[in-house]
């Protein structure tokens, strides 16, 4: 994934985002061509997204179909057109009721609700196939939606296990994850297409969701309710792993950042601590605010800001030192770093890994 490429696309998913449709540019491009699943409601990847995917095919399909028989009669209406206009009554066509077109309609409508009655049950027993996972699910997830990036909390296995990362959500494959989805401002929607429908995140409200994947790799999902400026820069990953290299993610995780041990180091800890600390965490420094991602772990993530750039030394500086000109708008300010403390500041976070 070169750096330029993945620039551009951005450039050309902000312009599509700026006409209001955010959510239909992820339908065909992703941002990060290392995906290995990008945004796709036409393939499923686990046990609920299989039967969704069955009711989408299934649904699309009979619309297809429809369209075809109806464009297909009215083109024959069209061409069939027999009345000729009799002389002496100046273009007026008149009535002519001789003819039992009406039969027509009733069988439309006959044939129109019998197949719209099909669908209706077919929904309603996919919605009652997804509403519980097949086994109790292994894992427990708090999601926080906010603008514009998404806090994941891991709740399951007691407090001494409690891990707080942001946006990219590490699950074990062939597993159901439980959901927990609270939002902190505005109504948010939570979606990984190819694993699962849409569950609204919204404030003042605990929704409950889950969903499993059936194949290791990286789907991409998509906040899907406009929810402000950079809603279309409000991404997030699922990431299923097998249950033995997700265990020792979530243990790697638990570890605090690692001691600083050069004088480059520890400024660069103290600028942190007194520049980012009210609003990030990092986990073994002073640094313990919550309103934003948890950084003790930066660098194991591959995005930074929901997905909007990829995690590498040049576009995280790019980011610290101003990350409005990257997601204008977004709750971080321009800390206007001197160029000494922005690479003190950066070769201490590319220590967490
Ligand atoms: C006023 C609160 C605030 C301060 C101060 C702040 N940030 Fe942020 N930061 C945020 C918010 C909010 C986000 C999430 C932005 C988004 O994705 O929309 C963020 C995102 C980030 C990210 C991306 C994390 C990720 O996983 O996506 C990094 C890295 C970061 N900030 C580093 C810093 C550094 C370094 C400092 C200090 C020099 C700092 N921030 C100061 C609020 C803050
Ligand atoms: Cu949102």
């Amino acid at each position: 994934m070169s750096g330029d490429g993945f620039r551009s696309r951005r450039r050309s998913a902000a312009r599509i985002a700026s006409l209001g449709f955010g959510v239909v540019a992820g339908l065909g491009a992703t941002p990060c061509q290392a995906d290995k699943h990008p945004m796709s409601y036409l393939r499923g990847f686990g046990t609920k997204a299989d039967l969704e995917m069955q009711l989408t095919w299934g649904v699309l399909i009979i619309s297809v179909v429809v369209i075809l028989i109806i464009s297909a009669l009215v083109i024959m209406g069209v061409l069939r057109r027999r009345v000729d206009v009799p002389l002496g009554l100046g273009g007026r066509i008149p009535v002519d009721r001789s003819k039992p077109g009406l039969s027509w309609i009733y069988i439309g409508v006959g044939i129109s609700s019998a197949v719209l009655f099909g669908t209706l049950v077919w929904t309603m027993m996919t919605i009652a196939g997804v509403s519980r996972p097949p086994s109790v699910p292994s894992v427990d997830i708090r999601i926080t939606a906010q603008q514009w990036w998404w806090q994941v909390q891991y709740l399951s296995d007691g407090p001494s296990r409690l891990i707080t990362t942001a946006n990219e959500i590490h699950i074990p494959v062939g597993q159901p994850v439980r959901f927990e989805l609270i939002s902190t401002d505005v109504i948010h929607s939570f979606w990984i297409p190819a694993l699962s429908g849409k569950t609204d995140v919204i404030p003042g409200q605990t929704n409950v969701t889950w969903l499993e994947a059936d194949k290791i790799g990286r789907y991409r999902g998509q906040c899907t309710e406009y929810c402000g400026a950079q809603h279309a820069h409000m991404a997030l990953f699922a990431v299923a792993q097998s249950p033995a290299a997700f265990k020792s993610w979530w243990d790697h995780q638990l570890e605090p950042a690692p001691q600083t041990s050069s004088a480059g180091l520890k400024h660069g800890e103290q600028l942190v601590v007194y520049h980012c600390g009210a609003c990030h965490s990092v986990r073994g420094t002073v640094a313990g605010g919550v309103v934003a991602p948890d950084l003790t772990h930066l660098m194991s993530r591959a995005t930074i800001a929901a997905g909007t750039i990829p995690n590498n030394v040049a576009e995280l500086s790019a980011w610290i030192a101003d990350p409005q000109d990257i997601k204008p708008g977004n709750h971080m300010p321009n800390l206007y770093l001197s160029g000494p403390e922005l690479s003190d500041v950066r070769k201490f976070l590319i220590t967490l890994k």
